[in-house]
């Protein structure tokens, strides 16, 4: 697969120039969402290089340094785009799990399409979810994981908007990288999302949006 310069700056971790090529692309007038996109594939080249073992834990740090930095300038226009609120989102990255740039993401490009979003942040105790449910009368919930070895928090975080008798009043998304329909199935949540679009799409359909 080519990847764009901007996508190979990210994975080959050259700081500068990814930032350098971000400004360039705003400058242009570029839409932000998709120089974001384009960051996310320079982590995806990233992530491939540390499963293949050429790049170690020190690499996988400084790549996340430089997507927040290269991807800082695009806040603002992202905002700038935000219409009316249609619904609410409670949001977050399950227990367990600190990762949080695709959770990130999903805020981002929800609220620009009218939702609001309740971000509880990264590593989010179950009950968190149930509280923010109870306060803000949210009829769906976002939760992302990147490590396969918090499904069952996922599960559990589930089971306890279950138990607190909210589970028919929420539609749950999920994703993160590897999440897929057979997650969906074994956590107990309503729709599996790749990208933040599909949730955007799942959440429209739910609010009855077009
Ligand atoms: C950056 C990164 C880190 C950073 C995180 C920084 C941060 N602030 O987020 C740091 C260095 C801290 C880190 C730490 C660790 N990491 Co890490 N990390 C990554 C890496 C390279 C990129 C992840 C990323 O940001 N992707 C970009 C985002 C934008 O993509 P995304 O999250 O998938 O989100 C998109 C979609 O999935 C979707 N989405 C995501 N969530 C949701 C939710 C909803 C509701 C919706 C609708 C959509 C949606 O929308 C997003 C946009 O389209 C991945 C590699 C990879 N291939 O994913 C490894 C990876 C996830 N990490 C891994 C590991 C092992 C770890 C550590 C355990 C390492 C260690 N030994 O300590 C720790 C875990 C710490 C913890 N307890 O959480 C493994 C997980 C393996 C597994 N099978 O579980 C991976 C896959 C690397 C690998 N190939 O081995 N990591």
């Amino acid at each position: 697969m080519s990847h764009s310069p901007l996508a190979l700056a990210v994975g080959d971790l050259e700081e500068d120039k990814a930032i350098t090529l971000v400004l360039d692309k705003l400058a242009k007038g570029e839409p932000a969402l998709a120089i974001l996109e384009e960051l996310q594939a320079g982590m995806a080249i990233v992530g491939q290089r540390f499963e293949e073992c050429e790049y170690y834990l020190s690499e996988l740090i400084y790549s996340a340094d430089i997507f927040k930095k290269a991807g800082a300038p695009l806040q603002d226009e992202l905002a700038r785009c935000a219409p009316k609120s249609f619904g609410t989102l409670v949001l977050g990255t399950v227990k367990n799990d600190i990762h949080d740039f695709g959770k990130d993401i999903v805020a981002t490009v929800m609220s620009s399409n009218g939702i609001k979003v309740v971000d509880l942040g990264v590593n989010v105790e179950h009950q968190a979810f149930v509280d923010a449910i109870k306060e803000s009368g949210a009829t769906l919930v976002g939760m992302s994981c990147l490590l396969t070895t918090v499904f069952d928090d996922m599960k559990a975080a589930i089971q306890a908007i279950k138990d607190a008798g909210l589970r028919d009043q929420v539609t749950i998304l999920i994703g993160g990288g590897p999440v897929d329909e057979a997650t969906r199935d074994y956590v107990g949540a309503d729709h599996y999302c790749r990208t933040a679009q599909d949730g955007v799409a799942a959440a429209k359909q739910v609010l009855g949006v077009s």
